[in-house]
């Protein structure tokens, strides 16, 4: 482990390769203190009476956990004063959050899932913090529109894992580096400098609880994965899901494997194109995947390509060891 190398510094470190100013790096050091204080809350749980629901739902429908409104609450208190954003948007929050009169706009726009496997909090699971951030083309102030660009126009993609450690895992474009919480000078340290995704795996992450209604691409790589050795694969394959992406995108970035919530027939018959929202989900999850040298795709198209048509859109999500993804792609193209 490169000793002394701090979040803060290999932040500085990545802009400045990259030609910036270090303004990004002012942005990332308020997204770490964010990130600490929300690790501190989720460590604490009961003890700091921030567990069970909130008894409302969000713009998803989806029931929000005091947590998740308490972490959004986090996440922009700790960013919007640093002069670096022009707006905010998040899974909590119907429309964008602009930067108030108070405080200096900036040039960048970040997206974010404050706590995503929120449904985890109230039973000890993995959560994590996802963030996106992307340039502010426009003049003046913001607005939701400004946020409609595609993967490929991230500056910077990460995530914070609260789980046995607190990890924060982020690239800048240049390969993909993880860090892990050190409580005893209360900050990130480099413990994972290169992170790389195997590009063959045996182990796949979907919730099977939805298997009467994936399609046939879906239903014919899973069945091969469960044939094992007796099957067309020839080798033994392994099953994780943990409720969170963040959980699972981390142990694929950390030992291979391929991530899957597909389109199924439920969506289809609702009109939705998948579970997962792609400015503060895919889209970061899916920059740290191609960083690490593996794949993010849809079946038909790769997330990075997306053109946004809504701050909260959903897509289907495959992602992870490139010659997964690539045996998926190839069963959803001819298949479609
Ligand atoms: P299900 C969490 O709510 C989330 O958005 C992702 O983090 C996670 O992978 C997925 O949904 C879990 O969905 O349907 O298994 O509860």
């Amino acid at each position: 482990m490169q000793k002394g190398m701090t979040f803060a510094r290999f932040c500085a470190e990545q802009e400045a390769l990259a030609g910036g100013n270090g303004d990004l790096t002012t942005l990332l050091d308020a997204v770490n203190a964010a990130c600490r204080r929300l690790s501190d809350l989720v460590r604490r749980g009961e003890m700091a009476g921030v567990l069970g629901a909130a008894g409302q739902e969000n713009v998803q429908g989806e029931e929000q956990k005091k947590l998740d409104i308490i972490a959004n609450d986090v996440f922009i208190e700790s960013t919007e004063w640093t002069g670096q954003l022009a707006a905010l948007a998040s899974e909590e929050m119907d429309n964008h959050y602009p930067i108030s009169g108070q405080f200096k706009r900036g040039k960048f726009l970040m997206t974010f899932d404050p706590l995503d496997g929120s449904s985890n909090i109230d039973v000890n699971g993995a959560t994590g913090t996802i963030f996106s951030i992307t340039r502010f083309e426009g003049e003046g102030t913001a607005s939701d529109d400004d946020f409609l660009q595609s993967g490929r126009q991230q500056v910077c993609a990460g995530y914070c894992l609260y789980s046995s450690a607190s990890m924060m895992v982020i690239t800048l474009g240049n390969g993909v580096a993880g860090f892990t919480l050190d409580n005893s000078i209360g900050d990130f340290v480099l413990t994972h400098p290169s992170m790389s995704v195997p590009a063959a795996a045996n182990e796949f992450a979907i919730n099977a609880a939805y298997s009467e209604h994936w399609q046939a691409p879906v239903k014919q790589y899973i069945n091969e994965c469960v044939l094992g050795s007796d099957g067309v694969r020839g080798k033994a394959f392994n099953m994780r899901w943990a409720g969170s992406m963040v959980g699972d995108v981390h142990r694929i970035l950390c030992r291979g494997g391929v991530f899957l919530y597909p389109l199924d027939e439920r969506m289809i018959a609702k009109g939705t194109a998948g579970k997962l929202r792609l400015l503060y989900e895919a889209n970061p999850m899916g920059m740290l995947m191609e960083q690490a040298g593996g794949l993010a795709h849809t079946g038909l198209q790769n997330i990075l390509d997306i053109q946004p048509d809504g701050l909260h859109q959903r897509v289907p999500v495959i992602m992870g060891s490139s010659e997964e993804v690539e045996r998926l792609i190839e069963y959803h193209q001819s298949q479609s």
